[in-house]
């Protein structure tokens, strides 16, 4: 039976060392109880490093074989180890530049060495207790290169990846030294999950910009297999937390509390130690409202805790010792005989005492700089029994994204955190419940069993896309069954688009001319007098009688404007005006003197704005500018404008490709007939062919055509294959997955 395999940098446990002796209890943390409905069913597991160094075998031995009976299996890691891989590389480097705080980071090449080396070490173990049919679930930033990893070993496995922080943009994700190294490693998962859409977004921006791939909205093409990425904002055991406030230990501290914060009202503060955090800022506008606000003294507390977490590192040694100071200074400054501003705790709270605090307290204070998600937030809504309350949020955490309804403010602005808790303080009790109301159904319904089931739906759905879109790609059984196709044929039509299907795609359009290959492979495929041959291109009649006016084929230029038969004269489609391009020429020259690197060219019965030059993302734009700017007006003069691959072309409505196929598969009676092509142009041609015509997509995209093939190379080894060659030769990664 296949099983899901979960793996992150830590194991879900505490490990303790009794003079030698190790033992374990679960940990209570949000993932390891939204997971727990995965890795405990049974066969499944938890692979993960245990918290500890355990350099001893025997002692490895005896901590994996009871492990082993909770699910769970250990990634032994040396002191060396943990210090470059997890205190380097993913805390000194991944986490400050993932938090926008590039200044943070310390790129040492021996940080990467280990990194990469740990990765391979986690790849190893995943590798010993997987078995086909297995499902992958990797998370977080410290295993970045694992899915490229595991899918170089197990090319068909599924493997899925969240990220609990957020995706930086892609200019400060590029100044990482790894950075292609890091996205050929996330690429290998099929499914990439973040907390927001932004993340997501970034992340398709940096892999379009430093890598190979190519996208279509949030489906990544790469090294011939479909990536999906998208948003899965996660949630907390919201259950958990909204039972907890009953149980009678809870009940006790909250009546404690209640008593020891006799008319004063609480504000509630809690973090991990981390510069992201906004711990300090927080501070600073707590100290202004006091400043501002004397009335207040005597009457709010600060309740702060700050969970020690990575305090061996100096940047966090130093922020410890400032929010030391921070808070040493507002309590002498501000308190009284019997009041102290600021009731601040450096530890961590079991979980009964952290639900009385989220029950207690008027306000929740959550200003992270930058946070993935931020679950504080989550926790205190789902403790708020009487559903009051008020939540303050950065508007940089990603929880912000669903809990609109908290006062909204920007970190670095400590006059508006300040105005936050001012209105707060001031809000009454019908609009708190108001605002609580729709925020707690939120979290109630996205909870974490609700994040994990959407998660793995997704996984299973791109798996599926993933093959139904393979079985059309052309592989050796249908590839034999189209050439036996052919070989029975006796009077065949074959029509080829030529930039993107014959050639590759060039920056410069002059570049991309016809090599020695394509011509041997056009003219053996024309001098079968069974054939005929025809270019369907957009190019114009000039281009494509130079390259190819002295082959036996026919010819098809501006998509459908104009026909040549083999060695007969060029004529146009009859009726068609070009007296609109004066009026639209002007237009699309403004757009090209504000876009450096596009430029317009000019056929006889069309216009085309090139940007394949342009920067990408502003390429776009404009041409989605053009589009909505032109649309009504050329509809109104029977002209079309259509969005192609890198350009944008403005033509009469009259000339499409599939009109011109048809013209020619009127003229004879054929019993064999092909189409490939790349562009969205040649759909039509697919479309207007029979339907047991061999139609063949270039390149993943969505298709009308029967068949697809990766690139322009694979569709002239399939010609070589279709007009003599023995072996049509595809991809070995290909091959071993059609076995
Ligand atoms: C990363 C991302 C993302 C805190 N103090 C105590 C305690 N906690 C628990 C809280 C909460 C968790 O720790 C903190 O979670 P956060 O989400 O706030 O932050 P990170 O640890 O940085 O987590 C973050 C998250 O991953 C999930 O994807 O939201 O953005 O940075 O559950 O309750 N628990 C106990 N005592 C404490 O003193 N028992």
């Amino acid at each position: 039976m296949s099983k899901t395999i979960i793996v992150s940098n830590r194991l879900p446990v505490k490990l303790t060392d009794n003079e030698g002796e190790i033992s374990f209890t679960p940990s209570e943390g949000g993932l390891a109880t939204g997971l727990g409905s995965i890795y405990r069913e049974t066969n499944n597991i938890w692979i993960g490093w245990p918290g500890m160094e355990i350099g001893d075998e025997a002692v490895q031995q005896k901590v994996q074989q009871e492990l082993g009976e909770q699910n769970l299996k250990a990634v032994f890691l040396t002191q060396e180890e943990i210090n470059h891989y997890y205190e380097g590389f993913s805390n000194e480097i991944l986490w400050p530049v993932f938090h926008y705080m590039p200044t943070y980071a310390r790129y040492h090449q021996q940080y990467w060495d280990y990194y990469y080396a740990v990765n391979e070490k986690f790849r190893d173990v995943i590798l010993q207790n997987m078995e086909p049919g297995d499902t992958i679930w990797i998370h977080d930033y410290q295993l970045l290169l694992l899915p490229g990893l595991l899918r170089s070993a197990v090319p068909d496995a599924t493997i899925g990846f969240f990220q609990h922080i957020p995706f930086p943009s892609f200019e400060l994700f590029r100044m990482i030294p790894w950075r292609v190294e890091l996205l050929d490693g996330l690429l290998g998962a099929d499914l990439i999950g973040f907390h927001t859409f932004d993340d997501a977004r970034h992340f398709v921006s940096a892999a379009r910009g430093l890598t190979s791939a190519i996208s279509s909205s949030n489906e990544i093409s790469y090294n011939n297999r479909n990536i999906v990425v998208d948003s899965f904002p996660m949630g907390i055991d919201s259950k958990k937390f909204h039972e907890l406030t009953k149980e009678p230990l809870v009940r006790e501290y909250i009546a404690e509390l209640k008593k020891s914060f006799e008319n004063t009202r609480l504000i509630l503060s809690i973090d991990r130690l981390d510069y992201s955090k906004g711990i300090l800022q927080r501070l600073r506008a707590y100290e202004l409202l006091l400043q501002l606000n004397p009335d207040y003294v005597g009457s709010i507390v600060l309740y702060m805790i700050v969970v020690p977490s990575r305090d061996n590192v100096q940047q966090y040694k130093e922020l410890l010792d400032e929010i030391d100071k921070t808070v040493g200074g507002i309590n002498a400054r501000y308190r009284t005989m019997n009041w102290q501003p600021v009731s601040y705790f450096y530890r961590s709270l079991p979980v009964e005492e952290l639900s009385a605090l989220y029950a207690t307290a008027e306000i929740c204070l959550v200003t992270p700089m930058r946070d993935g998600m931020n679950l504080v937030c989550k926790e205190y809504i789902a403790s708020r029994e009487n559903g009051d309350g008020v939540l303050i949020l950065s508007e940089m955490a990603g929880a912000s994204k669903e809990l609109s309804d908290a006062i909204i403010v920007n970190p670095n602005n400590i006059h508006a955190i300040m105005l936050a808790i001012e209105e707060a303080l001031a809000m009454p009790l019908a609009e708190q419940k108001r605002r609580m109301q729709l925020m707690k159904e939120i979290v109630m319904k996205f909870n974490v069993s609700h994040w994990v089931k959407l998660f793995m739906t997704r996984l299973k759905e791109v798996k599926q896309m993933q093959v139904s879109m393979f079985a059309r790609h052309i592989s050796e059984t249908s590839g034999n069954n189209i050439k036996r196709l052919y070989a029975n044929a006796e009077n065949r039509l074959i029509f080829l688009d030529y930039d993107g299907t014959l050639v590759g795609f060039s920056a410069d359009i002059e570049m991309a001319a016809p090599d020695e290959e394509l011509y041997t492979i056009l003219e053996k495929l024309a001098e079968d007098p069974a054939n005929r041959v025809v270019i369907v291109s957009g190019r114009n009649p000039e281009f494509l009688e130079k390259w190819f006016g002295a082959l036996h084929i026919d010819m098809v230029a501006e998509h459908g404007a104009w026909t040549k038969s083999a060695h007969k004269g060029w004529q146009s489609l009859p009726g068609l005006n070009a007296q609109w391009k004066k009026e639209f020429f002007p237009v699309l020259e403004a757009f090209a003197d504000r876009t450096p690197g596009a430029f317009i060219e000019e056929k006889d019965f069309s216009l085309v704005w090139h940007y394949r030059k342009v920067e990408e993302s502003l390429g776009e734009l404009r041409s989605n500018e053009i589009m909505s700017t032109l649309r009504y007006l050329a509809e109104d003069k029977g002209l079309q404008v259509l969005p192609g691959n890198k350009v944008v072309e403005i033509k009469n409505i009259e000339i499409n490709k599939g009109k011109a196929a048809l013209s020619f598969l009127q003229e004879g009676a054929y019993d064999f007939n092909m189409a490939i092509g790349d562009d969205y142009t040649d759909e039509d041609i697919f479309k207007a062919l029979p339907s047991t015509a061999v139609s063949i997509k270039v390149g993943s995209q969505v298709s009308a055509a029967r068949y697809s093939i990766n690139d322009y190379r694979e569709v002239r080894k399939f010609l070589k294959f279709l007009a003599g060659s023995n072996v049509f030769n595809q991809p070995a990664a290909l091959a071993a997955k059609e076995k």
